[in-house]
């Protein structure tokens, strides 16, 4: 999602820091851009990291289901780390890449009109998924104890386009991903807030209202792909296939 997102949030008064274990590709010249390679589960990387930042988007993490091991250390264990850092770094904002398998079991048929409420508690649906919820809980913590802002976006189905049925409902496009995590950036005091990360879409089951409050405006829809997709039904819960794939096992 970083790789997504790092043309689209270009600014020319801004330096985005990227930080990634994997090589990242150099700046191009006219690209305010610098680079640290490490782990975020490395708490000096991580101070070096936040030194003279306005705001933290964390992105890092395994973004599927892995071993509990793994999945403890890097998204939880890590996460108190990047917050640890921002904190004592003086950093008041920080934006977190929480996800719709947080809560994956929710079902899709009990979306009210508006679609699912983005503060409905977590109902995870792997291992992944309580990584997402606590991930959560951390920000909701160094929001309460500390004051920083701290936003946690359930994010849908971030690629260039969806990839199935169930992505007509949960797509968010990075070009809307952009705007979103520019709203979480650009919002004078958004204080502690969970919300959803997807696009306006046609077959929407998850509520845009709180991203709105926040100042997001979707402009895409998944549904102009809806006949380019093999066929399939929607899901009964909303994390589709994570709801059945095994524990622990990573894929
Ligand atoms: C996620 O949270 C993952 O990061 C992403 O890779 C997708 O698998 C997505 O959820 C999904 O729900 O399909």
């Amino acid at each position: 999602m970083g790789t997504l997102l790092r043309p689209r949030l270009r600014r020319p008064d801004r330096v985005l820091r990227l930080l990634d274990i994997a090589p990242i590709p150099p700046p191009r010249p006219d690209e305010a851009v610098e680079t640290v390679r490490g782990s975020l589960t490395d708490p000096d990387v991580m101070a070096a990291a936040c030194q003279d930042v306005d705001a933290v988007l964390h992105l890092g993490g395994h973004s599927r289901e892995n071993s509990w091991a793994e999945t403890l250390s890097v998204n939880i264990d890590g996460t108190r780390t990047v917050l640890e850092a921002a904190r004592a770094a003086g950093v008041g904002r920080v934006v977190l890449a929480s996800s719709n398998h947080a809560a994956g079991f929710r079902e899709v048929a009990d979306a009210a009109p508006g679609g699912l409420p983005a503060d409905s508690p977590p109902r995870p649906d792997t291992y992944y998924g309580v990584s997402k919820a606590a991930v959560e809980a951390l920000g909701s913590l160094y929001h309460s104890r500390f004051g920083m802002d701290v936003v946690c976006i359930r994010i849908g189905f971030c690629f260039e386009r969806p990839a199935d049925v169930r992505g007509l409902s949960l797509w968010l496009s990075p070009d809307d991903g952009a705007r979103l995590f520019e709203a979480c950036l650009a919002h004078p005091a958004p204080g502690y807030r969970v919300i959803w990360g997807v696009s306006a879409n046609t077959r929407q089951v998850c509520s845009l209202a709180e991203a709105e409050e926040l100042g997001y405006k979707a402009r895409d829809d998944a549904e102009r792909f809806a006949a380019e997709l093999p066929p399939g039904d929607q899901h009964r819960y909303l994390g589709g296939p994570f709801t059945t794939t095994p524990l622990g096992v990573p894929n």
